[in-house]
């Protein structure tokens, strides 16, 4: 495979004004028509007209005709991957007929069939397997498509935009033809033919327009779409308020479908998605499915704006509409739940996540500089270190500054595919601001380092904040320049109340929280009118995605936990001292010394358990220890067995010397059962009931072990039956864990989510055996490798979610995974590609593993027909 490099982008030399599509679509073919109007695009006027070269992949070239005159094959060239034929005038019209086999479409990129439906995925270069074209985000068109079919199996056909004509054939087939008026990149095409049953809603928009809002599922879903209804409505709400954005079209659908590569894709009015992001019903769908229904559909909503009405010009701005939509669906879930909780998990993610990748052989920045196969770069640098960065704009416009900016650049460049310069350019120009040095956080990867020092002087009453910064070398990029950093801050008092700030050489005051902008290397600020030494309260609400380093004890540590005004560095607080302790714990399990657990943490654990002040979403948050996968991160080398037995011997520890508190605010949080309600507070309830269930079970007594079976026999929602089926599940009662698991397979055999959960749960499972049991559900009649959640479900939970048994020193958990991507490069190389994640990350450990998982590694670059995708991470991280 070739690399692509951002240097390269030049113009398209043609433009496709008009794309007519007609799709015969058949049991085990698809014929594809295709009608361009197309013209050369302004530059070399005059001159002689450049070949015109289309992309297609996987495609059978059945006619091609010039400006309706049929071809013939020597008036064009066809490869692997493009079609190259002359054209004679400036304008023209161009008409392909291809033959494709979506039955045979194992990859789900392109047209193909999930159950028995037609749906398509062509984001990024799918569209390049249904019809010859230029696939590529710059070339807009406005698409007219026509959809044929037998109408018994698939009475539904869609496709973007509006419905304006349908109609009989004979022979039981039928046709319906869509006209979508907005122009749009081949990336934003949909089509959906099937048998599926439709949920009817509709939106007043803030002109007063009438917007027809669908949900089509299989029928036996149907009863599972209230909540992605809701949160559609919601979302469409919510952009008209923070954005001033309305929808455009006068119908929005989406379809949910069991065999997706991603979460949900964003298509022009037709937005398919994983039933996994579509379907919660409260007996079926845990808190966490419905949150992240909420989330992934206002996400697609969102990018009717940013990224299709403002699209981008190549592939290497990506994180133009990601970046920016993530930051989007995450104020939206911010506004409609706790703010806090949010920014709790999100941080929890990208820190134990993204930080891995950014120190990883995959580092890139948030705009690549290069790639060579797409689809490997819808990463977390993209999405979640680009909703930081698109954060860390807002933090430092404020949120009136932010808007003036994104009106300009909606403004500005609707209609447009566009650059990350040009969004920087439309916030500087709205605000004056200047974001030339910002913009490295495009440019360089890698995860900054903020070293901080404070040191009071009594005598001035000054104290100085010395900020130093610095960006460890990632692949291709040795030397980085000094980021632009927003520092948000507060200085607590002895008794934790926030100080006022003054600083030198400012006549302002700056209130009692401030921004600072650290630019440089190194940097002083001297706050004044300090009038007792303060105890300063750092990168509140994580400000930057840095890794930020204060030379904190143990009791600032505890003190902040306690104290701090700030919901989110009273949980940071408490992270980081559970943090220290781990590994101050896991260095003395190392020397082969007994352990002996800080008793700071657990009061600080008893301290907010007993706290009706705290949201108890906020207090299951602090109770939940730092994840295996962040105590890697962190470490130098990390040392899993080690890492794993003094993480589950602290929680062992807290839950035997908390027995009673955990005990009492267990049954305390009980008496709000009833109805299952999927708001804030109720989910938030569950949350830390269910938490403390967990730790209860540890405590291995009897009463534990009732309540629970009687919690997962009882439970009148998933939540609770699954976090009582996870206890026991990761409990010694091997009797009550056999029973529960068969009868949840019983009950729920024909739900393919739940059977997900089911998959998950065992493979996440750190007791020992771990392997043998994966390879057990492989053979499970539920499981398949072609579809991608079951892959995820369980391979992805075994590699990523359970370390103890993936890396088993002999290396067999690492061959077992290798095995998987070998087979899965043959029938989905996306899926292949994300499931190398772990095995990329050797560097992270001992000496003998890294040579067990480079062996992989390079045993799957010797496979055979080697995918562009795997080949790309393969070869990076063994380089
Ligand atoms: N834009 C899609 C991603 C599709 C990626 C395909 N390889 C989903 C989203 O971010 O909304
Ligand atoms: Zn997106």
């Amino acid at each position: 495979p070739t690399t692509i490099h951002l240097t390269d982008y030049r113009q398209p030399d043609y433009l496709i004004d008009e794309t007519h599509l007609t799709f015969e679509l058949f049991e085990d073919h698809a014929l594809v028509h295709s009608r361009l109007a197309m013209r050369a695009n302004a530059a070399g006027e005059g001159g002689a007209l450049p070949p015109l070269v289309l992309h297609g992949q996987d495609l059978v070239l059945q006619s091609v005709a010039l400006d309706e005159q049929a071809l013939t094959a020597d008036a064009w060239q066809v490869d692997d991957s493009s079609l190259t034929l002359q054209p004679q005038a400036r304008e023209f019209e161009l008409a392909i007929t291809t033959r494709i086999e979506p039955q045979n479409n194992t990859a789900l990129e392109g047209l193909y069939k999930s159950g028995g439906m037609f749906c398509t995925q062509c984001e990024a270069e799918g569209f390049r397997k249904i019809t010859y074209y230029l696939d590529r985000p710059d070339v807009m068109s406005r698409f007219t498509t026509t959809v044929m079919a037998e109408r018994g199996s698939y009475p539904v056909l869609l496709s973007n935009g509006n419905l304006i004509a349908s109609g009989e054939h004979e022979g039981g087939r039928h046709w319906a033809t869509w006209e979508d008026p907005f122009p749009k990149p081949a990336y934003l095409f949909a089509l959906v033919a099937g048998d599926l049953y439709r949920i009817d809603d509709s939106f007043t928009t803030m002109s007063g327009r009438e917007v027809e809002l669908r949900i089509y599922v299989e029928p036996e879903n149907r009863e599972q779409c209230g909540h992605a209804m809701d949160s559609l409505k919601r979302s469409m709400r919510w952009d008209e308020e923070v954005y001033g954005r309305e929808y455009d079209l006068d119908i929005f659908m989406i379809v949910a479908v069991n065999d997706f590569n991603m979460g949900a894709m964003e298509n022009k009015g037709l937005n398919i998605f994983n039933s996994s992001c579509v379907l919660a019903h409260p007996d079926t769908a845990t808190d966490m499915a419905f949150q992240r229904v909420e989330a992934v559909v206002a996400h697609e909503y969102f990018h009717n704006w940013s990224g299709n009405r403002v699209t981008c010009r190549d592939w290497f701005q990506l994180s133009l509409k990601e970046g920016f939509t993530v930051f989007r669906d995450a104020e939206f879930s911010a506004d409609m739940n706790s703010r806090t909780v949010k920014r709790i998990e999100d941080v929890t993610f990208l820190r134990a996540n993204q930080f891995a990748e950014d120190a990883g052989p995959m580092a890139h920045p948030v705009r690549p500089d290069s790639y060579m196969e797409i689809s490997n770069f819808y990463t977390l640098t993209i999405y979640e270190k680009g909703a930081e960065v698109v954060r860390m704009l807002h933090t430092l416009l404020g949120a009136e500054g932010f808007r003036k900016g994104t009106d300009l650049y909606f403004e500005r460049h609707d209609g447009q595919a566009v650059t990350c310069d040009d969004f920087i350019a439309a916030l500087e120009d709205a605000n004056e601001a200047d974001f030339t040095q910002f913009k490295r956080w495009y440019s360089q990867a890698g995860t900054p380092v903020l070293q901080v020092d404070g040191r009071y002087d009594a005598a001035s009453s000054t104290f100085q904040l010395l900020c130093r910064q610095s960006c460890p070398a990632t692949p291709g990029q040795t030397e980085k320049l000094p980021f632009v950093i927003p520092l948000r801050l507060a200085l607590l008092d002895g008794e934790g109340r926030e100080m006022p700030l003054q600083l030198a050489g400012e006549t302002q005051a700056r209130g009692t929280e401030t921004v600072l902008a650290v630019t440089e290397a190194e940097q002083l600020f001297v706050f004044e009118n300090v009038r007792e030494e303060p105890l300063p309260s750092l990168l509140r609400g994580f400000s930057a995605p840095v890794k930020l380093v204060y030379p904190y004890s143990r009791d600032d540590r505890v003190f902040l936990a306690m104290h701090d005004p700030d919901g989110f560095n009273r949980w940071e607080a408490a992270q980081s001292l559970a943090v220290d302790v781990l590994q101050g714990l896991i260095g003395i399990h190392q020397a082969g010394r007994p352990l002996l657990l800080d008793q700071r943490l657990l009061e600080v654990h008893r301290a907010v358990l007993k706290d009706d002040s705290l949201d108890p979403a906020m207090v299951a948050e602090i109770l939940r220890l730092p994840s295996e996968a962040y105590l890697v991160e962190l470490a130098e080398e990390a040392d899993v067995e080690a890492i794993h037995h003094v993480r589950d011997w602290v929680r062992r520890e807290l839950a035997t010397a908390l027995a009673e508190t955990m005990w009492s605010r267990f049954r305390q949080l009980g008496d709000g059962a009833g109805a299952y309600r999927a708001d804030a507070e109720s989910m938030a309830r569950r949350s830390l009931r269910n938490t403390l269930l967990g730790y209860l079970m540890l405590t291995e007594s009897s009463e534990a072990l009732s309540v629970c079976v009687q919690q997962f026999v009882e439970a009148g929602n998933m939540t609770d039956r699954q976090a009582a089926l996870v206890a026991l599940v990761n409990s010694p009662h091997e009797q009550q864990k056999h029973a529960a698991l068969e009868e949840f397979a019983q009950r729920w055999n024909a739900y393919p989510l739940v059977m997900d959960q089911w998959f998950s749960i065992q493979a996440a499972s750190p007791l020992p055996g771990g392997l043998e049991r994966v390879q057990g559900l492989m053979k499970h009649p539920a499981f398949t490798l072609r579809n991608p959640n079951k892959v995820r479900a369980l391979i992805g939970a075994f590699a990523n979610q359970n370390l103890a048994n993936f890396h088993r020193a002999d290396g067999a958990g690492y061959r077992f995974v290798a095995d998987q991507i070998i087979e899965l490069n043959r029938l989905n190389p996306q899926i292949a590609s994300r499931m190398l994640t772990p095995l990329t990350r050797w560097r992270k450990f001992d000496e003998p593993r890294q040579l067990l998982m480079k062996a992989e590694l390079a045993r799957i670059l010797a496979s055979d027909d080697l995918s562009p995708d795997v080949y790309e991470v393969v070869s990076k991280s063994l380089a």
